[in-house]
C-alpha cells in the first residue's frame, strides 16, 4: 500500500495522501556527502567568493557537459541576466511567452523588449518559423526555452539567428542532463544558462551557470558576476554579485554523484505515469522526445477538450487529494505583469501558447514519489476526468 495512502473513494473526507506530494520536491540523496563538504568549507573558513567547492563544481560540470566554460551564478535568473548583459542584447530579442516568468523578466529588466513567439504543440518550445516572422531590424537576438528539458529546435533557430546575424541564447533551466542526439544541451548557440535550482534535476539548493565555449564572453560573464573586479582594487567594468557560495556548491558536489540515480527514478516515474493514464479521453501525457534524452524531470499531462472536465477541475480534485500538481506556465507570460499591460494584443498570435497554457497539468515526480503513488494518481485523474475505471 502507498505511503500515506488511505482510499481512493474520492466522496470521503480523507485526502488520498496523508502528506501532500509536491511538484519540484527537491532530491535529496546523499545527505552526508553533503555535510562531509560543508565541514571542510568550515575547516578551511572559505564559504564564498570562488572557493575551492565552487572551482571543483565548475571544472566538473564543464567536463561533463563538454564545455570550455561552465561559469557559475547565484541562481539561474542571474545567470540569464549577466549572459544576456555581456551578449550586448538590446533593443528587441525573441523569447517564447510560454516559459517560467524569469526568462522575459530577464529581457525587460534590462531594457529589452521581450518579443512573444508561439511554440510548438509537439515539443512545447518556441516554434522556430514564428521567430523568423518576428524578426525586426530591432531584433538582436533569440532566447529559445529548453522547455520540460526537451531540447528546442536547436539547428533550426540557429539558421534564423546566423541568417539575421542574432546571437541566439538558450534558457536550459529545465535540461540539465539532456541531449539532441549524442551532443549534451550546454553547447548550443551562444551560450546557454542552466537553473541549478532546488526543484530541479541537479540542484545546489540555489544555483545556475552560464556555460559556453566562446573565451571572452565567460571572461566577461566572470568579471560582471564578480562586481567587474580584475584585481584587489581593480574594476574593469560595472558589475553584479551573482556568486555562487560554498555551501551550495557542496550541495552539487554531492547531488553530482547520484545523477544516474535521480534519472533512473524520473524515467521510471515518466513510464509509470504514461502507462497509468493510458486510455482516458482527452488525457495525453507529453511523450519524451524521440531524437535525444531529456532529465524527465516534469512529467507533462494535458487535459484537452475530450476530457469529461476541464483542466482546472481535474488540478482541483488533485489537489484535494493532497496531490499538489502544477498549472506551468499558466497563463502564459503575455497574461502577466507587465507585459500583459505593455503588449495587450499579443495573445492573438499565440495560439498555441494559449491553447497549451489551458491544458498543461505538472505532476509530481523524483525521488519522494513511487510507482504505487502515481497508480493512486492515475485513479484520482481517471475519476476526476469522468472515465470508467
Ligand atoms: N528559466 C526557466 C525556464 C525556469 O523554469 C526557471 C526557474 C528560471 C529560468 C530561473 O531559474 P532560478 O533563478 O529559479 O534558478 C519554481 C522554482 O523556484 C524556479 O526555480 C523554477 N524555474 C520554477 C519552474 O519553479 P515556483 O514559483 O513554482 O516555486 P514554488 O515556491 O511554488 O515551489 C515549487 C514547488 O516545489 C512547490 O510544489 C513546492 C516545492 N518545493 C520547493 C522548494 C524550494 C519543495 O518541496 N521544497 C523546496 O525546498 O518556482
Amino acid at each position: 500500500m502507498p505511503r500515506g495512502w488511505f482510499n481512493v473513494t474520492m466522496s470521503t473526507a480523507e485526502p488520498a495522501f496523508a502528506d501532500p506530494l509536491h511538484v519540484g520536491r527537491p532530491n535529496i540523496l546523499d545527505r552526508d556527502a553533503f555535510l562531509a563538504h560543508v565541514h571542510g568549507a568550515l575547516d578551511r573558513v572559505w564559504l564564498s567568493n570562488h572557493g575551492p567547492l565552487v572551482q571543483e563544481l565548475e571544472r566538473r560540470l564543464a567536463a561533463l557537459l563538454g564545455v570550455r566554460h561552465c561559469v557559475t551564478t547565484s541562481n539561474g535568473t542571474m545567470g540569464l541576466e549577466l549572459a544576456i548583459r555581456a551578449l550586448g542584447l538590446s533593443g528587441e530579442v525573441i523569447v517564447p511567452s510560454f516559459t517560467f516568468i524569469a526568462t522575459v523578466h530577464a529581457l525587460h529588466r534590462q531594457g529589452i523588449t521581450p518579443v512573444f513567439a508561439d511554440v510548438d504543440p509537439a515539443t512545447h518550445c518556441i516554434d522556430p518559423a514564428a521567430v523568423r516572422r518576428l524578426v525586426t531590424p530591432r531584433t538582436t537576438g533569440i532566447l529559445a526555452v529548453h522547455l520540460w528539458g526537451r531540447a528546442a529546435a536547436v539547428d533550426e533557430l540557429q539558421s534564423v539567428a546566423d541568417e539575421h546575424g542574432l546571437a541566439l541564447l538558450f534558457d536550459a533551466a529545465h535540461a540539465f542532463g539532456a541531449t539532441v542526439g549524442e551532443r549534451p544541451v550546454g553547447t548550443f548557440g551562444r551560450a546557454e544558462v542552466m537553473s541549478f535550482h532546488a526543484t530541479k534535476f541537479f540542484h545546489t539548493i540555489e544555483g545556475g551557470a552560464v556555460v559556453t565555449d566562446d573565451d571572452d564572453l565567460a571572461q566577461t560573464v566572470r568579471l560582471m558576476r564578480n562586481f567587474g573586479f580584475t584585481g584587489e582594487d581593480a574594476v574593469a567594468g560595472e558589475g553584479t554579485n551573482g556568486k555562487l557560495n560554498e555551501v551550495c556548491a557542496a550541495m552539487g558536489l554531492a547531488n553530482l554523484a547520484r545523477l544516474d540515480d535521480i534519472l533512473a527514478v524520473n524515467r521510471r516515474n515518466h513510464d509509470a505515469y504514461a502507462r497509468e493514464l493510458r486510455g482516458i479521453p482527452g488525457i495525453s501525457v507529453l511523450d519524451p522526445p524521440v531524437a535525444g534524452r531529456t532529465n524527465h524531470q516534469y512529467v507533462v499531462m494535458l487535459v484537452g477538450p475530450e476530457a469529461g472536465a476541464s483542466r482546472d477541475a481535474v488540478l482541483e480534485r488533485l489537489r484535494a487529494e493532497n496531490v499538489l500538481a502544477r498549472r506551468y506556465f499558466w497563463p502564459g507570460a503575455h497574461r502577466m505583469e507587465p507585459y500583459r499591460t505593455l503588449q495587450p494584443d499579443v495573445g492573438s498570435r499565440l495560439p498555441m501558447t494559449e491553447r497549451i497554457a489551458q491544458q498543461v497539468v505538472v505532476l509530481p515526480t523524483g525521488t519522494g514519489v513511487d510507482e504505487a503513488d502515481i497508480a493512486v494518481i492515475a485513479r484520482i485523474i481517471r475519476d476526476a476526468a469522468g472515465a470508467a475505471a
